[in-house]
């Protein structure tokens, strides 16, 4: 079944962010972005939720050649799926096959995506979206000692060592990585001149800089009012 067109559900910098990445590397701006308003709650309106019943984005759109369309939900897996649709742009360790490099690689992506997330996103929702008597400053603390203590170490040596998460060549994992060491930064961590000097590599790819434009349109903290508060669920 061969793609027709792509369309990304995006909010700026957040883990849409990732995916835009990805396909600004691929396609570079043929495929199409639509920006829902987090903030505003358009997450949690019904033709939005019949989408992505879990009112978040990303949600990427993919219309097959039959006409057929069908709907991505998590940004690992649309990650994974897009660089071996193009395997081409060799931003993957070719599929089908078992090598070391294909297990590393998607160990980075998948711990990208599922370990390092849950972490930033609890620092995130406790400081900043949750309602304030609902936010657990023991729950930041925690995540934040952990993933110092255990997810930074891992990073380094592997970016000491290398110029990508994965080794000398650039792959997909690092459209993951490279949006969480961001991520992570804004929040106090990643500090380490290793990360910057990665973050410094990754901003130079014409991709990063076109998937990143709209990154001044972001505010961490969700403004007073947005009807964002009476919906979030976590
Ligand atoms: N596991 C999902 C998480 C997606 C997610 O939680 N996205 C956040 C933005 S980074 C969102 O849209 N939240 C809106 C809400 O829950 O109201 C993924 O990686 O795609």
């Amino acid at each position: 079944m061969d793609i027709a067109r792509l369309k990304l559900y995006h909010y700026p910098s957040t883990r849409s962010a990732r995916v835009k990445w990805l396909l600004h590397e691929l396609l570079g701006d043929d495929f199409d972005v639509e920006v829902v308003s987090l903030y505003d709650g358009v997450q949690y309106q019904a033709d939005y939720l019949r989408k992505n019943p879990n009112h978040a984005v990303p949600t990427l759109e993919i219309t097959l050649a039959s006409g057929e369309t069908m709907h991505m939900i998590e940004s690992g897996a649309m990650i994974s799926l897009l660089a071996d649709a193009f395997p081409d742009k060799g931003l993957a360790p070719p599929a089908g096959e078992f090598s070391a490099a294909r297990a590393d690689y998607l160990q980075m992506l998948h711990f990208g995506a599922s370990w390092m997330d849950m972490m930033l996103w609890q620092i995130r929702i406790h400081t900043h979206i949750l309602p304030e008597e609902e936010r657990d400053a023991r729950t930041v603390t925690r995540y934040e000692k952990k993933f110092a203590d255990e997810v930074e170490p891992q990073l380094l040596t592997r970016l000491e060592s290398s110029d990508n998460i994965c080794g000398d060549t650039f792959t997909a994992a690092d459209c993951v990585m490279g949006h969480n060491v961001a991520w992570a930064r804004r929040y106090g961590l990643c500090t380490a001149r290793t990360f910057r000097q990665y973050l410094s590599r990754l901003s130079k790819r014409p991709a990063f800089i076109s998937a990143f434009a709209d990154a001044h349109e972001f505010t961490l903290e969700v403004p007073d009012g947005r009807p964002v508060k009476e919906h979030f669920t976590g």
